[in-house]
């Protein structure tokens, strides 16, 4: 080289401002595959003994999986609008299926995860069920208006590329099961009827996203979303995927006929009326084993879909250059605690798969530090190399995916309303309800979360340390909300459930 070109070049960049670490090219893509309603009963997660999960199992054993991962609220808007946004529901008030977190004028303009990303050299894709209404637009109004298998038609907020909106697919002619209380809602059903894996959306979502890995320009790195739809239901499933689990009893939870009776009553107001139906009516018709082996088959379909796109990353040479994660948007229960569905924050509610995979993520781990959803968006900036955000709730969980015994001193906390707030440590699970009811399960040697210890003069300390975790910030429902939303009045000690009052002596509804 020219000495006085080095000279001026080494002048030059003594003279200029440090380059941050961030700004070091080249990026990783990211991969990110959403699972609606998916619950622990994932292989490596052993929520389930006979749960059959290949591919997420594999990619968690070339990554990080977190055992101890837990969402910030159990239903689907609230909390995906926590995770996208970086913040819990108790900070937007957003706990129901409405409102649209862009139709409340203090988030309306919220850089969201994606669009941090698009911020900075990204091209951003998705296809499913992302946001819950979908690649972005809207809540459950916009995608009604929408058709399985047709692109979404508004313009683009959220991502820059949107595909296939997936969604339920095949359906029979009519609902499969007896019709359910609380109004045989259309999705309350399961089971198998003959159809093809292709016309189902979750397949649909599947192809397109390998397409776009296929075909993406590799110019510029990419953000691509694969929302997955099932288990959610309705659980439609055929029989190949259908007996894939045993015709027997012992596929059933375990659970205690008598668990709720020491839960305090207001765990009952956060599931107070809906359409997913109690155990005593699965039972009674005879659906308990129909609605676990349908979950179930439904669940390794899904994982069946992700291998598709894990081969698809493998075969064109991006595994190694690409940041996977794969996350469930909270539990459901099939039978435990009396119920199904969501809505609850005991462990089937709350606890979700999360696995990262890929470059700067150290492979084979298994973390039982607790982990949230929330922590998703700061970990992908700065796996990335992004320029880190102040306006993140959430704490990066780089130090676990580089050593997953790396300390952690925050819990993972599950909202459920105003007031109403889950503290999972990695040793104990602590609620506290609106009107003050608690309950504390020694999750080592009561997994199940048999036995409320809340009460018991011994465990205060316990309860002491994990009360300091109670959310400070507590918002009210942000303007809009509707849909499972659920109020508590200290001075009338009266809760009002989706509009409706609910008073101390009301019989629990069946
Ligand atoms: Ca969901
Ligand atoms: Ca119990």
């Amino acid at each position: 080289m020219n000495r006085c070109l080095f000279l001026t070049l080494a002048l030059a960049s003594l003279l200029a401002a440090p380059r941050p670490a961030w700004a070091a090219a080249p990026r990783p893509n990211v991969l990110f595959i959403a699972i609606d309603d998916q619950n622990d009963w994932i292989g490596h997660l052993g929520g389930h003994p006979l749960a059959k999960t290949p591919h997420i199992d594999a990619l968690a054993a070339r990554g990080t999986a977190f055992l101890n991962a837990h969402i910030q609220s159990p239903l689907c808007n609230p909390c995906r609008t926590s995770l996208l946004l970086g913040l819990r529901p108790t900070t937007t008030g957003i706990y129901g299926l409405a409102p649209w977190f862009r139709n409340v004028p203090a988030w309306k303009d919220r850089v969201a995860l994606p669009q941090h990303f698009a911020a900075h050299g990204y091209r951003t894709l998705a296809t499913g069920k992302i946001y819950h209404g979908g690649t972005g637009g809207g809540g459950a109004k916009s995608k009604a208006k929408r058709k399985p298998g047709v692109p979404a038609a508004e313009p683009p907020p959220e991502f820059q590329v949107r595909g296939t909106a997936g969604g339920i697919g095949a359906r029979p002619e009519k609902k499969l099961i007896p019709p359910t209380p609380m109004g045989d809602h259309p999705l309350m059903d399961w089971g198998v009827f003959p159809h093809r894996d292709e016309d189902k959306g979750d397949y649909q979502v599947a192809s397109w996203t390998v397409a776009q890995i296929r075909s993406v320009p590799r110019d510029q790195p990419f953000f691509l979303a694969a929302g997955f739809f099932l288990p959610h239901v309705p659980c439609y499933v055929t029989q190949k995927w259908y007996d894939l689990y045993p015709d027997d009893d012992s596929v059933l939870p375990v659970i205690r006929e008598d668990d709720r009776n020491d839960t305090p009553r207001f765990s009952w107001y956060l599931h107070w009326e809906l359409p997913e139906p109690r155990l005593k009516w699965v039972k009674e018709n005879h659906q308990w084993k129909n609605l676990v082996r349908s979950y179930l088959a439904c669940t390794t379909f899904v994982d069946s879909q992700i291998g598709r796109i894990l081969d698809a990353l493998d075969e064109c040479g991006l595994a190694d250059n690409t940041v996977v994660v794969v996350w469930g948007d909270h539990g459901w229960h099939l039978g435990e605690k009396g119920i199904t569905g969501k809505n609850t924050l005991w462990d089937r509610s709350t606890r979700v798969p999360l696995v990262f995979a890929g470059p700067g993520v150290q492979a084979g781990q298994r973390c039982t530090r607790p982990a949230e959803l929330l922590d998703i968006y700061p970990t992908l900036v700065e796996l990335c190399g992004l320029p880190p955000r102040t306006d993140l709730e959430g704490i990066s969980l780089l130090p676990q995916l580089r050593d997953a015994a790396a300390p952690r001193e925050r819990p993972a906390i599950t909202s459920h309303n105003q007031g109403n707030h889950g503290i999972r440590s990695e040793r104990w699970r602590y609620i506290r309800y609106a009107d003050g009811s608690e309950e504390l399960y020694d999750m080592q040697s009561d997994p199940r979360e048999w036995t409320n210890l809340a009460g018991r003069a011994e465990y205060a300390a316990v309860i002491e340390e994990h009360r300091r975790w109670l959310p400070k910030i507590d918002q009210p429902p942000a303007p809009g909300s509707a849909h499972r939303v659920l109020t508590y009045d200290r001075t009338t000690d009266e809760a009002v459930w989706e509009g409706k009052t609910v008073r101390r002596n009301d019989p629990i509804p069946e």
